[in-house]
């Protein structure tokens, strides 16, 4: 096959990022051309369905005249100007009541980034900062989740708990625990989902009892693990983590990078899960993935004990509160309101996706189970559902399965033998009715696929 001109190019200088560059290089990589909806074009005129918002970001779906046209108009008011020497502008200022006016409890302080992965490295530093502000340096051990992603910057790596990330550029960032995670599916054996939720959540408690209540500083944790394969965990899960932040005083983050903006069909995770975090770390939604932005939400404890501290707090970024970035996120938060899609994925669209995505998918040979919420779902590919025995590792059924998908017109990603979903939110039922129709034909695709593999 030959290479379009943009493949050439491509192949010549871009480094693509988690991406086997030299194997991407001999076949070309697939050029996107344009969106509009829930759909992109590719360079060859295939129109595909994205299953997956971009990367979990494009929820208003592609196209947005309105959100291009802030952007103009921002760009030819003041393209940039920066929030740190006693300044600000009317789109951080704006942004920043905008974002509080939906955040749950007293998370009204809001610190912008350009990145997930630099909200996170805000929450590091930050989580650290408060207690040396306390008079206590030493609590500065941060406990996370193993498979849980919290971004690709040193700090995400650190805090992040991927083990092929962690072996690539090491050495990581000290004082950072992992604690196992809660997939009940893959790891529950025998025990209920209740059970299962209170004994991962028990692994918090004997963490902090390991390394000493009085060092640790924070606990993070996505309200749902999105990356690593969209792992929602049991209901007793966050309120005993909640009720052991408590017990031992430490700060309680959710990093909601993904769960943020409607996506579990509330404004944020933690009213879907019930976590009452101190922080929240936000990117993606806030601006539809139209611009690159993100914050975290600061909630009052830690926010006065920095507004008190009569020092400065050294940290920030050239792009914090970008006033283009800004102007964007702040029209889709005002769209997301206008056109309730919150209330709409609450009353109708949620429900529908999981009761559809169940009677067909769920139905499926291959699949072993689904995990979902609002408009997100995670999909085990598994060998022999009824003994739930999975494929073999050198079988990599689920880029088999996203290939297919992808030469047929829809995009599914694939977490190792997880398949994920998590198209924009304003995806009508007609729109989910041919998603789900898809993702049932490349399944049998992949079934033929996997039988001709001699791996049935
Ligand atoms: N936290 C969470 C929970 C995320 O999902 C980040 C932090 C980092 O955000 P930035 O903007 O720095 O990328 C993320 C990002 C995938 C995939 O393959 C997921 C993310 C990023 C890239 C790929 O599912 N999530």
């Amino acid at each position: 096959m030959s290479q379009s001109d943009i493949q050439k190019q491509d192949a010549g200088h871009h480094l693509h990022p988690f991406t086997n560059t030299g194997a991407l290089n001999k076949k070309g990589a697939r050029v996107i051309t344009r969106g509009e909806g829930v759909y992109v074009w590719d360079e060859d005129g295939q129109k595909l369905l994205d299953g997956m918002a971009g990367l979990w970001c494009v929820n208003l779906g592609y196209g947005r005249k309105e959100l291009a046209e802030v952007a103009a108009a921002q760009m030819n008011e003041l393209p940039y100007y920066n929030t740190f020497f006693q300044t600000t502008h009317t789109p951080a200022a704006k942004l920043a009541e905008a974002i509080a006016s939906v955040t749950p409890g007293d998370l009204n302080h809001i610190f912008f980034a350009g990145s997930g992965s630099e909200a996170i490295d805000t929450v590091i530093r930050l989580t650290r900062h408060y207690w040396a502000i306390k008079g206590k340096p030493y609590r500065n051990i941060l406990i996370a989740r193993e498979n849980a992603y919290h971004g690709s910057t040193i700090g995400g790596t650190s805090l992040g708990g991927m083990g092929g990330m962690h072996k690539q550029g090491a050495p990581l960032v000290p004082n950072i625990e992992h604690i196992r995670q809660p997939y009940w599916y893959g790891e529950g054996g025998d025990m209920s989902e209740d059970e299962f939720g209170l004994v991962c959540a028990r692994a918090l408690e004997d963490k902090i009892l390991e390394v000493g209540p009085d060092n640790v500083a924070a606990f993070v944790g996505e309200p749902l693990q999105g990356a690593g394969g969209v792992i929602i965990p049991p209901a007793t899960y966050w309120p005993e983590i909640q009720r052991i932040c408590k017990k031992y005083d430490i700060l309680l983050v959710a990093d909601e990078v993904i769960c943020g903006y409607g996506r579990t069909a509330n404004w944020f995770g933690s009213e879907t899960f019930g976590i009452e975090p101190d922080m929240i770390s936000m990117a993606k939604g806030l601006s539809s993935g139209y611009l690159p932005i993100a914050a975290v939400a600061v909630g009052d404890r830690v926010a006065n004990a920095l507004i008190e501290h009569d020092d400065d707090f050294n940290h920030g970024y050239t792009y914090s509160g970008h006033p283009v970035s800004a102007a964007v996120a702040l029209k889709t938060i005002e769209i997301m309101k206008e056109e309730k899609i919150v209330e709409r994925l609450q009353e109708e669209i949620a429900p529908y996706f999981q009761k559809k995505l169940r009677e067909t998918v769920g139905q499926h040979p291959l699949v072993g189970h689904i995990d979902s919420v609002g408009l997100v779902a995670g999909m085990a590919l598994m060998k022999d559902k009824a003994n739930k025995e999975a494929f073999p590792s050198d079988y990599d059924i689920g880029m088999v399965c996203r290939d297919h998908c992808f030469n047929n017109g829809l995009i599914m990603r694939a977490t190792g033998s997880r398949m994920i979903l998590s198209p924009p939110l304003v995806i009508s039922k007609a729109e989910i009715d041919e998603l789900c129709e898809k993702a049932v034909y490349c399944l049998d695709l992949t079934l033929e696929s996997a039988k001709a593999a001699g791996a049935l």
